[in-house]
């Protein structure tokens, strides 16, 4: 069976290891698969659920793509645009947020993490993100996301509303049921000041996080500062519990060099942080590096990333407008 990809990224600036180890590393194998069918959207409608600044706004959708190039996905293979460029996003939105139940946002626990104490003062764009996410997938009839651990409840929402609009119009089969690709170690990556809390673009401390755009002393400032404990390395995964900066720095260390975190514990068992360090650096440096200076390079040419995005724009509007027109048909416009 073709698996039809469908995944997106916030242009939200500073795209971090998070973001490659969670989400945009998987892309590049699914992009490398020759029977998918890849679309990888810079999701911008979703990035204006947080106040955003023109400026910065159009640099980061241009950044995001670029992000996805240098990083290995080819936009000949695979489809590469930016979600504002086809209406059918927003108008899907609004027909499945008219599917979706109260209830079931009202569950969503990333609303209530970045809300915060202020809930009243947040976005309704905000609250109702999850169905601009489920309105994406649906369209391009996706069979699989690959996203990281903290979109998951996300994805399931998409099902239900799916589901839901199927029964209700009776059309078995009509929007596709996506499945949820994630990853099953390192989905969820950790800041590097604290092990309990996701790396995120929006951390306040540059040193939280490793950016995509970081040149080798960057990285290697921010892996020296990155927080650990006094204790040297355990012999087993079971003593890392309660160690979460720790296991998410070996974590990380496995996940560049593509082995699981045992492999990690039994390559530094007993040695201290210093020596691990130097050799997550490395591997850090040696993987990140190159991304950067792609980035770098391809942001001088803003011509051919806007070239990319609308041929990108063009192919998906083919393909989801005629959906659209499909669910409208159903409903009764
Ligand atoms: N820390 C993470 N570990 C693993 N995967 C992650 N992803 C994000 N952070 C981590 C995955 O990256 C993809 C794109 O995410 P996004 O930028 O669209 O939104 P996000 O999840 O809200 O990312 P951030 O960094 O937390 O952004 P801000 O701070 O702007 O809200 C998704 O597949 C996500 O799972």
């Amino acid at each position: 069976m073709i698996k039809k990809i469908f995944s997106g990224v916030q242009p939200t600036g500073n795209l971090h290891l998070g973001n490659y180890l969670g989400a945009i590393k998987n892309f590049v194998k699914l992009n490398n698969n020759k029977d998918n069918e890849c679309i990888f959207c810079v999701v911008d409608l979703h990035a204006i659920t947080t106040k955003q600044d023109p400026k910065e706004l159009k640099r980061n959708i241009r950044e995001t793509a670029a992000t996805f190039i240098a990083c290995g996905i080819d936009p000949k293979k695979s489809i590469i645009f930016n979600q504002s460029m086809v209406p059918a996003h927003a108008e899907g939105a609004w027909i499945f947020s008219c599917v979706s139940r109260i209830g079931w946002l009202n569950r969503m626990t990333q609303f209530k993490e970045k809300a915060g104490k202020d809930k009243e003062k947040a976005s309704v764009g905000l609250y109702s993100y999850p169905v601009l996410m489920a309105a994406d997938i649906l369209l391009y009839d996706a069979t699989h996301v690959p996203v990281g651990e903290d979109q998951k409840q996300h994805l399931e929402l998409c099902r239900d509303i799916a589901q839901k609009f199927n029964n209700e119009f009776i059309k078995d089969n009509f929007l596709r049921i996506p499945e949820p690709l994630i990853q099953k170690e390192f989905s969820r990556i950790m800041s590097l000041k604290d092990g309990k809390k996701k790396m995120s673009k929006s951390d306040p401390s540059d040193l939280s996080r490793i950016n995509l755009s970081d040149d080798k002393d960057q990285i290697l400032n921010k892996i020296k500062k990155a927080k650990t404990d006094t204790l040297p390395i355990p012999n087993s995964h079971q003593d890392l519990k309660n160690r979460p900066e720790a296991e998410n720095l070996l974590g990380i260390y496995a996940s560049l060099i593509d082995k699981d975190l045992n492999y990690s514990i039994d390559e530094f068992k007993n040695k201290n942080f210093s020596e691990f360090k130097d050799k997550l650096s490395e591997v850090a440096i040696e993987k990140i590096a190159p991304i950067s200076k792609e980035i770098k390079k391809l942001l001088n040419d803003e011509k051919y990333l806007d070239e990319i995005l609308k041929d990108g724009s063009n192919k998906a509007q083919e393909i989801s407008s005629k959906k659209i027109k499909e669910i409208k048909e159903i409903i009764g416009f």
